[in-house]
């Protein structure tokens, strides 16, 4: 990977964004744009488009079309693959300037939006090795006279709507395994969050992707998610966000009952037994909160730790979140960058206010960090924290950290089980027998031993219980787009049923 090098400087004025309907970038005209605002700078960056339901129905009739007439969803998978490993070839070649405007609407540091645009890079690879061993099953047992083929076929027009927090890593963590199953896309980004989501849409024209399979229409989640999640002309959504938006679609689904991914909320224990490297564990647990300033549906937000090294491992994490280094994402030595938007900076120091009403003890951090401009918070750690307390059952979506300690094993996996949530969770220990118990008892779609927030194409993604429905990545993850289909095929002759 190319390091990121010297500090990137600001546009001069906001770049203007068309939305992207069969192979064509619409001009949005006379008709309103959100104007985007970087986060970390408070200067306007990006002007997207605001999209209308007659621009949702252009991009479905032409992802309809394409599907239909079988431009990508018949052609041999070879040449998807093809398309795919291109993609990912331009995807590196453009990786500095994805990663900029990533940085600027949402506000990350710009080497960890590197580091993201390389990780999409190798979904793109992977999918294309899946578009070409995507199978079926076939069942010679059946008799002389009979012959059964199962197939995998694509699912259709897929509509998928992704957040704010990881605008392409999510993205790309759907889009080539949706294509490599040979279905076709109208995508929606968040509207805080759209550039990259438009750029992929000339990667994907340059790499040969034939017009109509990736679509972009930009907007509001209540007029364009909405009415995507209702259309009776896309099979599938694929939706990441949060469990109450999550409960909606599935209500608005019900019109042509299509399938939904859901990709929703967390609540992630880090289970830290006495017997773990603590050094190791304290570096761990504080990248698990601090990555992405916390604003990930993955992050290690509940700390339940063995009584007996508590208090010696909350000072060895307070330590470690003390020393990373908060700032402007375009800084490339910054770790942790801005809050993405106003209303969820509201919402973290909230739920600070309220872990302080509600009688935990603040260890560290615990309020909003002024750098002049920009939303800025302070990583923190909140001691003392029981069950009852909304900063132990709430995902919170930021940087703040809540400690409860256990005594036992038992213990700690009914205090990691005890959320109406199961995203993700991770244990550090020394101990095998400890770590494949907790491993198997903690009720997450996502597990780490000895680590946190790893990932990569062959790991699917997904959640239990009320984190959600269906996984992404890995070989799962193009499974979900397809259908099956039983053949059943006479050799010979049938018996008569008239005689
Ligand atoms: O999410 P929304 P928001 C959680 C996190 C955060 C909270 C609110 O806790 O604090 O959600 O964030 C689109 N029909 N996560 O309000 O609204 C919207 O335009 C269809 C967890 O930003 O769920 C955007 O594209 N779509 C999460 C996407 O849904 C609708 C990531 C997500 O927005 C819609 C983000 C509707 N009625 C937030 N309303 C994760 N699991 O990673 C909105 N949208």
């Amino acid at each position: 990977m190319d390091q990121v090098v010297g500090r990137q400087s600001l546009p001069d004025s906001p770049r203007t964004f068309g939305f992207f309907v069969d192979g064509k970038r619409m001009e949005a005209g006379e008709r309103a744009y959100f104007e985007r605002r970087s986060p970390g700078h408070d200067v306007p960056v990006t002007r997207i488009p605001k999209c209308t339901r007659e621009d949702l129905d252009l991009a479905v009739k032409a992802a309809r079309r394409a599907f239909e007439d079988g431009r990508w969803s018949r052609i041999p998978a070879v040449e998807r693959a093809n398309v795919l490993l291109r993609a990912a070839q331009i995807l590196r070649s453009r990786a500095a300037e994805l990663a900029y405007w990533e940085t600027l609407e949402n506000g990350k540091p710009i080497s960890q939006a590197r580091a993201e645009v390389d990780g999409c890079a190798g979904m793109f690879e992977y999918a294309a090795g899946l578009a070409r061993t995507l199978h079926g099953d076939a069942f010679n047992n059946l008799g002389d006279g009979m012959f059964g083929l199962v197939t995998r076929e694509p699912i259709g027009v897929v509509g998928l709507i992704t957040p704010w927090n990881f605008p392409f890593l999510i993205l790309c963590e759907r889009v080539p395994y949706i294509l490599a199953a040979g279905c076709t896309i109208v995508a929606k980004p968040s509207e805080v969050t759209s550039a990259t989501t438009l750029l992929l849409a000339e990667i994907l024209s340059e790499a040969g992707l034939p017009d109509g399979c990736y679509n972009v229409v930009t907007g509001s989640g209540s007029v364009i998610g909405q009415a995507m999640t209702e259309h009776l002309d896309i099979d599938m959504v694929s939706f990441t966000g949060s469990t109450s938006v999550g409960r909606r679609c599935v209500e608005a689904a019900g019109g042509n009952f299509k399938k939904l991914g859901l990709e929703l909320g967390g609540k992630n224990p880090q289970i830290v037994f006495a017997d773990a490297d603590l050094e190791d564990a304290a570096d761990g647990v504080a990248f698990g909160i601090g990555f992405n300033t916390g604003q990930c549906c993955v992050s290690g937000s509940r700390l339940i730790v063995e009584r007996s090294v508590a208090s010696e491992f909350e000072k060895l994490v307070a330590a470690k979140l003390a020393k990373v280094k908060v700032g402007d994402p375009l800084d490339p030595s910054t770790q942790i960058g801005a809050i993405t938007t106003t209303a969820q900076n509201t919402t973290i120091l909230d739920y600070i206010a309220r872990g302080k009403e509600e009688g935990a003890r603040l260890v560290c951090g615990g309020g909003a960090l002024d750098f002049g401009r920009g939303h800025y918070i302070a990583p923190t750690l909140f001691g003392d924290v029981t069950s009852a307390m909304a900063i132990s059952r709430d995902e919170i979506f930021g940087p703040v950290l809540a400690v409860m300690p256990f005594d036992g094993e038992d213990e700690a996996i009914a205090m990691a089980n005890d959320t109406v949530y199961g995203l993700a969770a991770s244990v550090w220990t020394k101990n095998i027998d400890k770590a494949l118990n907790v491993t198997r008892r903690v009720r997450a779609g996502r597990f780490w031993v000895n680590t946190t927030l790893a990932g990569g194409p062959e790991l699917p993604l997904g959640g239990f219980k009320q984190s959600g429905w269906g996984r992404e990545a890995g070989s799962y993850g193009i499974e979900e787009y397809t259908q099956i289909k039983s053949v059943h095929i006479e050799i010979g002759k049938r018996e008569p049923w008239v005689r």
